[in-house]
């Protein structure tokens, strides 16, 4: 499916007077854009609730990861949650023909010159999946650390990727995506020591933007924390089937 997209940076203008204007009337464009967002996420939660779904909304720059780490995360639950994935990107379906290989079903969003994904998006690709006995919902973003933080899409869990390769003081220069992490993920930790990962600044500058967060030191390449990140999302479920009865 593919996506509407709108421009966010101002067009150019001659006079300063028209140039303000212009950029006045972008910002209440985006606002209302965003104002429309936040009123279709609570429809989604809405819906999520009513099937019983724990839903993820993974998130990162892009190449960090994201569809490794689902991929390995639907092989490595096996039977015990059943996982639906949806996953964005502005252009091929390829993710989507990687994630199909684990047996799950996965709905590709292409986004065209879009940089996130929507609450609209979502509630139409949500609609083309079989729901019957899924559990766990995966959403998977456009790989980008600034514009889809601002995009709640009615998941319980944002989780948010920082790779070793990436540079441990990316939590700092992108903050709001950081900020807004419920579980934070360091990924391709088996990389770590030829990239000098410096674990303890990592660590620090997660820690200062996200002290709440769950944090998850992983490789979706050698299996290493894979176990622990799994008991997390089994523990995260049970929760909600305590909540809700719905999602057994
Ligand atoms: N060594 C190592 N490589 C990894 C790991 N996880 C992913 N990679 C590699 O990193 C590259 C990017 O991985 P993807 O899973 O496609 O990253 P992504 O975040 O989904 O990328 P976009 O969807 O394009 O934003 C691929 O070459 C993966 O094989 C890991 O744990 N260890
Ligand atoms: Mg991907």
């Amino acid at each position: 499916m593919r996506a509407s997209g709108f421009k966010e940076s101002p067009a150019p203008s001659s006079a300063p007077g028209a140039e303000r204007s212009e950029l006045k009337r972008q910002v209440e464009v985006h606002r209302s854009i965003l104002d429309k967002n936040i009123r279709q996420a609570e429809r989604n939660r809405g819906f999520f609730r009513a099937h019983g779904l724990l839903v993820l909304n993974i998130l990162s720059s892009p190449g960090s990861g994201k569809t490794a780490l689902v991929r390995e995360t639907i092989r490595a639950l096996g039977n015990r949650l059943k996982t639906a994935v949806i996953v964005g990107d502005l252009e091929t379906d390829n993710d989507a023909r990687r994630l199909r290989e684990t047996g799950a079903e996965v709905i590709q969003i292409t986004t065209g010159t879009v940089c996130h994904l929507e609450a609209e998006m979502v509630a139409r690709a949500v609609k083309q999946l079989h729901l019957e006995g899924v559990q766990l919902l995966i959403i998977e973003n456009v790989g980008n650390l600034v514009c889809p933080a601002s995009y709640d899409l009615g998941e319980d869990l944002r989780v948010v990727l920082l790779s070793v390769t990436e540079g441990e003081d990316k939590p700092l220069k992108y903050p709001p995506m950081f900020q807004s992490a419920r579980a934070l993920i360091v990924s391709k930790i088996d990389l770590a020591e030829v990239c000098e990962y410096d674990r303890a600044s990592a660590r620090a500058n997660l820690a200062r933007l996200a002290p709440t967060a769950s944090v998850f030191e992983l490789s979706a390449k050698t299996g290493r924390g894979m176990p622990e990140w799994c008991e997390y999302l089994v523990g995260e479920q049970k929760k909600l089937a305590a909540r809700d009865p719905l999602a057994t």
